[in-house]
């Protein structure tokens, strides 16, 4: 058993980290220190990079990517490596759950249970190496023949959140790799260190070195000049609305990289009459309180059938009330801390805008005070109408907002009224209405009677202002190769010049 697997406390000392170059952890740079949020004692030290390390990991990454010992070796040599990683993975589960569990305040059972999910990540990432393919035309005539090759795109840059920072690092990694792309990793200053330790492993699976780097520190300077380096043909970003239009600005002021893109929500639940209301609820609530509504597809927005709003309501304050919020080091705990102070007043200043917007406190809306780190009760506002800020912005925390609806259509028109596409569950017994309405709400991730549910075989994304682009699955690697026409004449020219 690893020595991880029993730890319920926080470290005595923070463990020092370099930054990963070329398959080698790199000193020698200034530190920053990064407190867990469940504890309040200090857990890690991060390299603050310069820009000379993102550029240096940038030419790693170009040279990997040149000498083709990644892009041009089999699909299958390729899945040996990620399936080799799903294996280290799962034997060094508990070790990296621990770390983010101290850099981010989640649950550590809920760690462990994200760590399961990126070695699947891995795993069908492999079979997609084995599978890429391209396509042919046999209809352009007996003397020509179409081929179409997919390529992988090159060198991609990777910019994460601190919400789910080995989970969406591993929503990516596998599927960039499966492609034959080598990267460049960002991620954010709060959360470094399983990101780092991902080198670590990666290399002991057999990667060969510059094929995945990581660079350290602050957004506004190494995420910025990573965003602009022409030498970096795609950028896949997740974060939030604001900086995802920065990227875009930047690919456009330097050379066009392609872009992927997945930013925030304002994912309604739309809960009819004839719905399992218990089951609803239950939904309900886990949607807005799993990682403390820090979630980019968090159900934060209720829709819910007048005729039983009240009794829906009354259901789910229960439930809520009886949610464990704790220490994220304790089994027990189902939902942890807030993972950072400046998301912790965000938070509690949209709660204080829900009161004085006049939306009616249900249940919750406090600061938890549980002696140490930064907690927030999982907070219910009803009555919530067009215009107040919890009814259209995304809070990032367990705020739910609850709308009540008298026909189908006002529910889908409802749902619809968010710049947001990013998710949306629906919960009805009548298969018309639930698909219906699955159909006409435009979200990239839609849940039918159940919430959060999946796998990495299904890709990810968002409509309107929630993203470009999808990741994971088939999807996701193709998202990370280009296509090259390739027309071939099989029989002799007609000639132009007569
Ligand atoms: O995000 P940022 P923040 C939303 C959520 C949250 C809000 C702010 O609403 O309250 O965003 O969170 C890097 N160029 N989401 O401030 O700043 C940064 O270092 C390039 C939703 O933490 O967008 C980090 O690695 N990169 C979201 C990453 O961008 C830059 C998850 C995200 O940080 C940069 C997180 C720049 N100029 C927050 N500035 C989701 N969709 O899940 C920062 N970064």
């Amino acid at each position: 058993m690893s020595q991880f697997a029993n730890t319920q406390t926080a470290p005595t000392a923070p463990r020092e980290f370099g930054f990963w170059l070329d398959g080698a952890y790199q000193g020698g740079r200034e530190l920053f220190e990064r407190s867990s949020p469940g504890h309040g004692v200090p857990v890690t030290l991060i390299p603050k990079c310069t820009v000379d390390d993102l550029n240096a990991a940038v030419a790693a990454a170009r040279r990997t990517f040149e000498d083709r010992s990644w892009a041009g070796i089999s699909g299958a040599e390729r899945a040996g490596v990620l399936l080799r990683t799903a294996q280290i993975l799962r034997d060094r589960r508990d070790e990296i759950a621990y770390w983010e569990v101290l850099e981010n305040g989640k649950p550590i059972s809920q760690a462990r249970g994200e760590i399961d999910h990126c070695i699947a990540c891995f795993e069908v990432a492999a079979g997609a190496a084995r599978l890429l393919h391209g396509d042919s035309f046999n209809s352009l005539g007996d003397n020509l023949f179409g081929m179409v090759l997919r390529e992988p795109v090159g060198v991609v840059g990777l910019i994460t959140p601190w919400n789910f920072p080995f989970l969406i690092l591993c929503e990516r990694v596998p599927f960039i790799l499966a492609s034959g792309c080598t990267m460049v990793v960002k991620p954010s200053e709060v959360t470094s260190a399983t990101t780092l330790i991902l080198g670590e492993i990666l290399a002991d699976a057999g990667l060969p070195k510059g094929a995945y780097n990581v660079v350290t520190g602050s957004g506004r300077t190494i995420g910025q000049a990573l965003t602009e380096h022409p030498d970096v043909d795609m950028l896949s970003f997740t974060g939030s609305t604001s900086v995802g239009r920065s990227v875009v600005h930047a690919a456009a002021d330097t050379n066009f990289k392609k872009l992927g893109l997945e930013l925030g929500g304002k994912n309604p639940i739309i809960v009819f009459a004839d719905a399992d209301l218990e089951d609803a609820a239950d939904g309900a609530a886990f949607g807005i309180s799993f990682n403390t509504g820090q979630c980019c597809v968090s159900s934060s927005r209720l829709i819910v059938d007048r005729r039983v709003a009240k009794e829906f309501e009354e259901i789910l304050a229960r439930k809520m009330k009886k949610i464990v919020v704790g220490d994220p080091l304790d089994e027990s705990t189902q939902v942890g801390a807030i993972t950072t102070s400046q998301q912790n007043e965000t938070i509690m200043s949209y709660i204080a805008k829900g009161n004085a917007e006049g939306a009616r406190l249900v249940t919750g809306g406090s600061q938890m005070d549980l002696g140490k780190g930064t907690y927030i009760e999982p907070t219910l506002f009803s009555d919530v109408t067009k215009g107040m800020s919890i009814a259209t912005d995304e809070i990032f925390g367990p705020v739910l907002s609850s709308f009540h609806f008298d026909t189908t259509e006002e529910a889908i028109h409802l749902a619809n009224d968010t710049v947001y596409g990013l998710a949306a569950s629906v919960w009805s017994k009548n298969i018309d209405t639930a698909l219906s309405v699955t159909r006409r709400v435009r979200a990239g991730r839609f849940w039918v009677n159940c919430i959060m549910a999946g796998g990495p075989e299904m890709p990810l994304g968002g409509f309107k202002q929630s993203g470009w682009g999808r990741e994971a699955g088939v999807y996701g690697v193709e998202e990370y190769t280009q296509v090259k026409s390739v027309h071939i004449d099989t029989g002799k020219r007609s000639h132009w010049i007569k």
